[in-house]
């Protein structure tokens, strides 16, 4: 329950402080977004054919940088125009459109609070719903415990977490909410680390 209590401290400091406050605490963190900031992770569409931008993110790279990063997403999305994945540089190397192999080559991303890495723009309607989760690509064999997950120096893969703490459930919602679930790593210590 630590990590529930935590984010729902961050929300109170974050009403009363900052609108802005990054809701993924914890280092190599890797999710979908609703906007650069990496702050929302629940949104109410109400428009009509408004654009809705989201965005795949590491949070908090504990690594200079990102070389390489591999993830599934999974989706479940009703929107008029579910849009489709564009890399923010980089070349995917898997044919799936939904597993992410990715190279940033010469070219990789410094290390920020948060790293875009590939996003996309939908249109719906105020009945449209969607979900997303990050998760390990099956069968990768740079993360064998089925996390997504990053190379900041070649020769070293850094698995990430995901924001809910279960990577078999929805980690971004449009339209309804998603739940962060325990997790044990999180401390109040860290959660003041922020302030
Ligand atoms: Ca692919």
């Amino acid at each position: 329950m630590k990590k529930l209590l935590a984010l729902t401290a961050i929300a109170l400091l974050a009403f009363s402080v900052s609108a802005s406050a990054q809701v993924d605490p914890d280092p190599d963190g890797m999710g979908i977004y609703f906007d650069l900031g990496a702050t929302q992770f629940n949104v109410a569409y109400t428009g009509t054919f408004t654009p809705l931008n989201v965005y795949l993110m590491i949070t908090r790279p504990s690594g200079s940088q990102v070389l390489a990063w591999e993830c599934t997403i999974v989706e479940e999305n009703t929107f008029t125009v579910p849009g489709t994945w564009t890399l923010n540089g980089g070349l995917d190397v898997d044919n799936d459109p939904m597993d992410f192999v990715v190279g940033n080559g010469a070219d990789p991303h410094p290390a920020a609070p948060a790293v875009m890495l590939a996003s996309k723009t939908m249109f719906g309607t105020p009945v449209s719903t969607a979900t997303f989760r990050v998760k390990g690509v099956a069968g990768s064999v740079s993360f064998p415990g089925g996390t997504p997950g990053y190379v900041h120096t070649l020769g070293f893969n850094t698995p990430c977490q995901v924001l809910t703490g279960d990577m078999n459930a929805p980690q971004a919602c449009v339209n309804s909410n998603c739940m962060i679930v325990a997790n044990e790593d999180m401390s109040w210590s860290s959660v003041k680390a922020l302030y």
